[in-house]
């Protein structure tokens, strides 16, 4: 790497990999001067049309048609892997063996013995700077409740409650893709209760146990797409039938090592809920709310109020909260934002990372993101066993 200069690559140009080509250009105006010269370099798909048109619109270089070219490419130094999870192993080593930083997307891996194996290449090469891709972290509102935690303010946290609810998969006509192929727990569980489970993490700390979970599957086939389908976009369908391997909804409860509760919910079929995360954090002396849908503001409950002014009150997003100052353009309070500027900052502290700065919180690690999949599985096998208990730890 030359110190004056990052060139960036994406590989994988479907719906999470343009969010990340288009985080890295806009990384580049957000905040003051301090990153090194980031060039945009290229755009990797196995589809060419996707890669020219991901290419073109944000600004990159060239394209590639594949990994491998990235990983030869010497004007490459960071890269991010977005690209189905089932491929997630073989390119994050060949690429941190070609001595790329790399920014992989959640999870980690289909499986805990891939993320093992991500890990000890990670960790024979700390030179090279890794990370996983949980966005949600970088929203202002909940880097700011989380700041409160850390102070001790809304003292023990009691309860945490979440739910990360789609309705991609709720037409029986859409396509067949990878999120559908994969044991139990590899569906609407690793999708998207990943970031869930991570957000329970980051604001209550580590969980030590999962139980009473139900794995739900309720569209069990769907057709094979005649082109590629994207992300969870529409397809022209072939009438070559595949199985659904993997579960629409998910629910379980979790115990902290603190002592606290998580209950959470994760669906791909929540009609009419495209996007909806939301969560309620319960403390003994507070209690915070967040709604993905209202994200330039949180709820905040302080048992110390105790005038007439008692409740829960709105708190604005603004330039006292994370990220906000230096990183929107317009940063007075109530500045509204959305999940594609999640990715700016996501990618503005990686490039930050890879460059020796670290004035933003440094993207999870790859032992996170194992940590994260070992909670998955813990789920997925509290499921199989009728919801009994099972511990975090003992995943193998
Ligand atoms: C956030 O972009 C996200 O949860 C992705 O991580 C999932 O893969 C996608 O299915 C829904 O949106």
């Amino acid at each position: 790497m030359n110190s004056g200069r990052l060139g960036v690559a994406v590989i994988g140009a479907g719906m999470a990999g343009r969010s990340h080509a288009a985080g890295y250009r806009s990384a580049t105006t957000c905040y003051d001067a301090g990153l090194p010269q980031i060039d945009l370099v290229a755009i990797a798909d196995v589809n060419q049309t996707f890669a020219e048109q991901t290419a073109r619109r944000f600004g990159y270089a060239r394209t590639e048609s594949s990994w491998e070219a990235i990983a030869e490419a010497p004007d490459v130094d960071v890269v991010s892997v977005v690209v189905a999870n089932q491929l997630h192993r073989e390119v994050v080593l060949g690429l941190l063996s070609a001595g790329k930083h790399v920014l992989c997307e959640k999870p980690l891996a289909p499986t805990i013995t891939d993320a093992k194996a991500m890990v000890a290449a990670a960790a024979a090469a700390p030179h090279l700077h890794t990370g996983v891709g949980f966005t949600y972290r970088r929203s202002p509102a909940l880097a700011a409740i989380k700041q409160r935690v850390d102070r001790g303010e809304m003292g023990r946290i009691l309860h945490f409650n979440g739910h990360y609810w789609c309705d991609y998969a709720c037409d029986p006509n859409g396509p067949m893709s990878w999120r559908y192929k994969g044991g139990p727990g590899s569906g609407a569980l690793a999708d998207i209760g990943s970031h869930l489970v991570d957000l329970a993490e980051f604001l209550g700390g580590p969980i030590e146990s999962v139980r009473g979970a139900v794995l739900s599957t309720f569209i069990t086939e769907r057709a094979r797409p005649v082109g590629a389908a994207v992300g969870h976009g529409a397809a022209e369908l072939s009438d070559v039938m595949e199985p659904v391997e993997n579960e629409d909804l998910v629910t379980f409860s979790a115990c902290f090592a603190s002592g606290a509760t998580a209950t959470i919910s994760a669906s791909r079929v929540a009609v009419g809920m495209a996007n909806a995360l939301g969560l309620e954090l319960f403390a003994e002396h507070a209690a915070a709310t967040f709604d993905l849908d209202r994200a330039g503001e949180f709820s905040y409950f302080d048992r110390a109020v105790t005038d007439e002014t008692a409740g829960y009150r709105t708190v604005p997003v603004g330039p006292r909260h994370p990220y906000v100052t230096g990183g929107f353009p317009m940063d007075f309070p109530g500045v509204g934002y959305g999940q594609n500027d999640l990715f700016v900052f996501q990618a503005r502290a990686f490039l930050e990372q890879v460059a020796g700065l670290d004035r933003l919180p440094r993207v999870p690690s790859f032992e996170h993101g194992l940590r994260n999949l070992r909670i998955l599985a813990a789920s997925a096998e509290s499921a199989r066993s009728g919801g009994a208990e099972v511990n975090v730890g003992g995943q193998p």
